[in-house]
Order: structure tokens, then C-alpha cells, then sequence
């Protein structure tokens, strides 16, 4: 891998997107490797992800504007393709991913940073859909999550005015759950990777699906998934070491229960 740097500690694993000559922007060996190594985590180990940028400058900013400048119709729905399908499966990747964005999420950063299931940022992060400014639409999904994860009216604004947001407003608008000091960031990462880490994987799991699912259909439709995931707990010996422990007479208890992930 060139441009991926793939750690793993304990359950949480961290990639790092590593292309800082041009501000980890995402050409497509970014994409190719980002693709491969989201293939190779060994879901049988890892129970949560981060994904941050390389350097302190820059998560990601945008798409590779060189690569783009010219490309043709076809060529620039296959680009689009390639980044979508990354941006999903990273999306509905089994287990939770943290984005930690430690400086510009701009275009295409800012849609990679939107496919994760949180997001939190260094007080230097620079988020925008500048694309109307370059000629194009936002093509990573940006139209889509960013209406969803603040509000039509806000992502409208955003995105018809190309104008780029500090984190605290950022924050202010939801985009982000928290906001820390650039040498914080990825401590804070961690730890809220670990906090996840040690509860019942396939539970977390199932909250991910039923959330993620469940935010595409209607309401009526969404508590059926909501059952189903639920249900399906009560086949895992999760289910019988959590309640088991919460149920155990108080000098059997544990603090943390070692949930086996099946
Ligand atoms: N692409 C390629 N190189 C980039 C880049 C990018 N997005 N952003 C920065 N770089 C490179 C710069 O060219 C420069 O390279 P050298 O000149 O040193 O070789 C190096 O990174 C450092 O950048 P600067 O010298 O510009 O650094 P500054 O601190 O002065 O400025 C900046 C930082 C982030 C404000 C500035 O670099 C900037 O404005 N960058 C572009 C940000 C941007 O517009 N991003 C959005 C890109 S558009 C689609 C698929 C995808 C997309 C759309 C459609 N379909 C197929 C439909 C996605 C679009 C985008 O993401």
C-alpha cells in the first residue's frame, strides 16, 4: 500500500489515510487501497474502526482535482462509481467507524467523513462542499448524506454557496459530536472506539444495521427491522454473558463482561 497505513490495536483498528504531499486528497489508488484494506480487517478481532488523515493538517481534501480535470462523461460516472461504492461499504461496514478529522474535509472528505458512523474533529478541521465552485456536484454522496445528517435547508446552503465551515460551527449543526484540540483527537478517538469495543459486538452491530436500515424506510417498516435485529441477540452467547452478569449475585459480577463476538 502507498497511500493506506492500516494499524491495529487490540479491537480497534485505525487507517489512516497517508497522501500528505497533496492533503490526502482521494485519487483512485486511494480509493483501490482503501477498497482492499477495508477487505482485509479481520471482523473476527476488530469491533470498531477510525479512519483520520495522515499529518496535522488535512483529513482529506476532496477528490484528486488533477485526476478529475480531465476525465470524460464515462470516465467521471466510473470515478463517481468507484468512490461510492467505497463510501458505502464503509458506510454499512459491519462494525462502527469513527471519522477523526484532523484538519480540511472538503468535497470528497467531507462526503468520506459523512459515510462514517461518527464523526469528530481537531479544532483546525475545515469542512465544505466546495464542488459548485469547480463546475461539478458533489459526486461522493454529498447531496444525499449531508441533507440527512443536518437539515435540507442547511445542506441547500451549504452546498449552492461552496462556502467551508469551521469545526465549532460544525458542530453547532450537528455535523460533529465533538470537537478537541488537535493533540487530543486521537486519544478521544480511541477511547470512544474502546468504549464500544468492549460491549457486545454483534449487538453493536445489529444497532448499526437497524439504524442504518431502518433511517431508509418508513417508520412502520423500521420497528420490523428493529424486532428482527433484536431477536436474532438471543441466539449469542452475548446475550446470555450480559444478562447472565447483570442477573449474578454481586460477588460473581464482573465490570467488564469478555463478550466472545458470537
Ligand atoms: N486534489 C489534488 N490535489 C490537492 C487537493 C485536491 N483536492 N487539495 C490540495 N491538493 C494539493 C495542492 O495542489 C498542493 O499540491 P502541490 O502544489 O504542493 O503539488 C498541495 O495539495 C497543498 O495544497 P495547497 O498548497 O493548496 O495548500 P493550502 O494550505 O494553500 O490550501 C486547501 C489548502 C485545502 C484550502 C487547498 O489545497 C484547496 O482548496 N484544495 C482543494 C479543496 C477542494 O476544492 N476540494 C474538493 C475537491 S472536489 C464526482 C466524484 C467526486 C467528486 C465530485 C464528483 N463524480 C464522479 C460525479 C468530489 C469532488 C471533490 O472532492
Amino acid at each position: 500500500m502507498d497511500f493506506i497505513l492500516y494499524e491495529v490495536d487490540g479491537a480497534v483498528a485505525t487507517i489512516t489515510i497517508n497522501r500528505p504531499k497533496a492533503l490526502n486528497a482521494l485519487n483512485s489508488q486511494v480509493l483501490d487501497e482503501l477498497d482492499a484494506t477495508l477487505d482485509a480487517v479481520d471482523l473476527d478481532t476488530v469491533r470498531c474502526l477510525i479512519l483520520t488523515g495522515a499529518g496535522e493538517k488535512s483529513f482529506v481534501a476532496g477528490a484528486d482535482i488533477g485526476e478529475m480535470s480531465t476525465l470524460t462523461k464515462a470516465e467521471g460516472e466510473a470515478f463517481g462509481k468507484k468512490g461510492n461504492d467505497v463510501f458505502r461499504k464503509l458506510e454499512s461496514f459491519p462494525i462502527p467507524v469513527i471519522a477523526a478529522v484532523n484538519g480540511f474535509a472538503l468535497g470528497g472528505g467531507c462526503e468520506i467523513s459523512m459515510s462514517c458512523d461518527i464523526r469528530i474533529c481537531s479544532d483546525n478541521a475545515v469542512f465544505g462542499q466546495p464542488e459548485v465552485g469547480l463546475g461539478i456536484t458533489p459526486g461522493f454522496g454529498g447531496t444525499q448524506r449531508l441533507a440527512r445528517l443536518v437539515s435540507p435547508g442547511m445542506a441547500k446552503q451549504l452546498i449552492y454557496t461552496a462556502r467551508n465551515i469551521k469545526a465549532e460551527e460544525a458542530y453547532r449543526i450537528g455535523l460533529v459530536n465533538a470537537v478537541y484540540p488537535q493533540e487530543e483527537l486521537l486519544p478521544a478517538a480511541q477511547k470512544m472506539a474502546a468504549g464500544i469495543a468492549k460491549q457486545a459486538p454483534i449487538a453493536v452491530r445489529n444497532c448499526k444495521k437497524a439504524i442504518n436500515d431502518g433511517l431508509q424506510v418508513n417508520i412502520d417498516e423500521a420497528v420490523v427491522i428493529e424486532e428482527k435485529l433484536f431477536g436474532d441477540c438471543f441466539e449469542t452467547e452475548d446475550q446470555k454473558a450480559g444478562m447472565g452478569n447483570f442477573l449474578a449475585p454481586k460477588e460473581e459480577k464482573v465490570k467488564v463482561v469478555p463478550f466472545k463476538n458470537c
